[in-house]
């Protein structure tokens, strides 16, 4: 049952999706066209938005997981009355545009929360969403004012129940009962290279959400506009469990030649194929771009918006007439503001103390904790290992959400997936842990992270074949290379305690992108001349030659091999060879300084030695020769491998003195 209206706004949204990627010769038609009937219905009847103000603070938040779907949303976007302009739709995939190929949250796109088009990650970053708001729900949430109380929506697709992060979320936001994240299953049974049943049969998907502690449903009809609003009702009736609705859908839905083939997936329909479309679905099959203006006016929200927002608005003043501090703490870490004094007293410590940065890490992440309560830990199940506990701050369960760490369980990818919803939703600060080995493990999460520029933070330990005994299947060894030459990661190799201060302070004031400290396993000196404050240049002065003396050779090291380096120092100066040993913690940071600092760290004339216990792989930008390791490490103590593979005073000073014969 399908009213005539919601009929033409449904297929308004359709011939919009065909006619962008008919224009730009690019793009996919086939998902748009089908899941009309279901956007349009979630919009306009279930999802709580103002298109007026798409980031008010108690919207619900959707996710297009099927980022290539992007057409369905900027067609009910456009049509809802957000600001998104048929330009825009004109503009489809071109440069600069606010509808690019696949949504992207940092292109200013009115009304899209996430940046999707890497299959499962949207799914990932929906179960991020309704953590945080379960979080601040606890948090803030008194007597009746529940000022935090809305709905996670994601759309997924075949493609994103195949993925393996989309499997560790869910199956971790069903051990959390998030009942407000209501997860859509487009099964049209179709992916790029054909009919599902080419990689997936036997598989029951619904089946296996429900194994995962979900309620499921089903849309039989795809297009019956009433049975997909009764079912969307039934979905956000909270009843413990998340919600998973399979929704049997064909792709191309309305064309006449590919409608339920994979070629409706991703091209354009063509000219021919678009027209004999639109005649199936009763429109002029010449009009490109056409919206009915009564389609239009039926569609849009922001009445219906302005409404829910007025109501919130409402409920929000009571609330702040009765609890005005948490009104304005809440309205703080919404803005992502810090409060004043949160890096003040942090812990110092005494040159020649022994500590690993891991076990530093976790002094200062509980010396914040207290004055940062956005800040919410978490592991990959390594918390004690990784020292990420915020003590005294409970772990969040299901139904209790008060506390401050979470249990990811062996399931790196979802919590960096999970990581970038939070920050997203808004209102939290998440860090998690696991080995720096297993970066590669949250890999694509984290590339999102830096391409969004979500100011993630990544507690990696265990950072080199320091950590000894577990071997080289533990042992990062092009890790930091790899990381490094993510654009807008700050890799961040603290020295030694003081250093670690530094990499956190910057970690959590850093707002445009995430921060990644690889810290280590074993002990290390904490140094003369290391400074908290000097971890923001990048890159510093920690042993020079006296006074105006310019030294004969640099020795570039991070993390444990400073240590190493100011020994080999020593012995450089005992065969009349003046070293400069530089803590290089961080190279974007030390890439963003300007030239004359970058010269007076790093004179041009001076050789430099870089060493790292790292694959020497980049580090040609700094240093002239290296000390590293480009090859697999190996199972014994970290201590034996250091010697071993080359990081000691003495094999770091005969590298420099061959330097200087060079
Ligand atoms: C991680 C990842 N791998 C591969 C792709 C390339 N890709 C885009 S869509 C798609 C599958 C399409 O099938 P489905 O997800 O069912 O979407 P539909 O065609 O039904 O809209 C693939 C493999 C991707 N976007 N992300
Ligand atoms: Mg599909």
């Amino acid at each position: 049952m399908t009213d005539d209206l919601d009929l033409l706004a449904v297929n308004t949204i359709r011939t919009l999706s065909m006619d962008a990627v008919q224009a730009a010769q690019s793009g996919h038609p086939g998902t748009p066209m089908a899941l009309a009937p279901l956007a349009y219905t979630l919009y306009t009847r279930h999802l709580a938005h103002n298109p007026a103000d798409p980031g008010w603070p108690d919207r619900d938040r959707f996710v297009l997981s099927a980022g290539h779907a992007s057409m369905l949303l900027y067609s009910v976007l456009h049509l809802t009355g957000y600001d998104l302009t048929l330009e825009d739709l004109r503009n489809f995939r071109q440069l600069h545009s606010r509808t690019p190929g696949h949504p992207e949250s940092f292109v200013g796109t009115p009304g899209v929360e996430t940046t999707t088009g890497p299959l499962g990650q949207g799914l990932g970053n929906a179960v991020g969403m309704a953590i945080a708001e379960r979080l601040l729900a606890d948090r803030f949430n008194r007597d009746g004012h529940n000022i935090v109380d809305h709905r996670t929506w994601a759309i997924v697709s075949d493609g994103d129940m195949m993925e393996g992060v989309a499997s560790e979320a869910s199956s971790l936001a069903g051990h959390l009962g998030l009942e407000r994240l209501i997860v859509c299953y487009d099964n049209n049974g179709i992916t790029i290279d054909g009919p599902t049943e080419l990689s997936l049969t036997g598989e029951d998907v619904a089946g296996r959400y429900e194994a995962y502690g979900w309620r499921t449903l089903a849309i039989e009809d795809p297009n019956d506009i009433a049975e997909i609003d009764t079912v969307l009702k039934e979905a956000a009736t909270p009843d413990g469990r998340p919600t998973f609705v399979r929704v049997r859908t064909v792709i191309g839905f309305g064309s006449p030649n590919k409608a339920g083939t994979a070629a409706a997936h991703g091209a354009p329909l063509g000219t021919d194929e678009v027209a004999a479309t639109k005649q199936v679905l009763g429109w002029e099959p010449t009009d490109a771009f056409a919206v009915p203006p009564q389609a239009l006016e039926h569609a849009d929200q922001r009445p219906r918006g302005a409404q829910l927002q007025l109501e919130w608005q409402r409920s929000f003043e009571g609330y702040r007439a009765e609890f005005g501090t948490l009104a304005a703490e809440f309205e703080r870490l919404m803005d992502g503001r810090l409060p004043g004094d949160w890096d003040r007293d942090l812990p110092t410590f005494e040159t020649g103390t022994k500590q690993a940065t891991r076990k530093t890490s976790g002094a200062v992440i509980n010396a914040l904790a207290p004055k940062v309560p956005e800040l919410v830990g978490g592991s990959a199940d390594l918390a004690s290992s990784n020292n990420t506990t915020i003590r005294d701050g409970g772990d969040i369960s299901r139904g209790d959400y008060a506390g401050r760490n979470i249990n990811y369980g062996v399931r790196e990818h979802a919590m960096g997936a999970i990581m970038n919803g939070m920050v997203l939703h808004r209102g939290v600060r998440p860090f998690g842990g696991t080995f720096m080995i297993f970066t590669d493990y949250l890999r694509p999460s984290l590339r999102l992270a830096c391409l969004s520029g979500l100011p993630v933070i990544y507690v990696m330990t265990h950072d080199s074949i320091g950590l000894g005994e577990d071997g080289p299947t533990h042992q990062p060894i092009e890790h930091l290379a790899a990381l490094r030459a993510i654009p807008n990661l700050h890799v961040l190799r603290p020295a030694d305690a003081r250093e670690t201060v530094g990499a956190w302070r910057h970690a959590v004031g850093r707002t445009d992108g995430p921060t990644l400290l690889a810290l280590t396993r074993q002990d290390v000196p904490v140094l003369d001349r290391t400074d908290a404050g000097e971890v923001a240049s990048g890159a510093y002065i920690v042993v020079d030659a006296d006074d105006d003396e310019v030294p004969d050779v640099v020795l570039a090291a991070t993390g444990s091999e400073v240590s190493v380096a100011v020994d080999a120092a020593t012995v450089l100066a005992e065969r009349d060879v003046t070293a400069r040993v530089v803590s290089m913690p961080s190279w974007e940071l030390f890439d963003q300084q300007d030239e004359d600092y970058q010269d007076s760290v790093l004179p041009a004339d001076v050789p430099v030695l870089s060493v790292e216990a790292a694959t020497t792989f980049g580090w040609s930008r700094w240093a002239d020769d290296h000390i590293g390791i480009d090859h697999f490490g190996a199972s014994a103590p970290g201590g034996v491998l250091f010697e071993t593979f080359g990081f000691t005073a003495e094999t770091v000073a005969e590298a420099a003195l061959e330097l200087l014969e060079d």
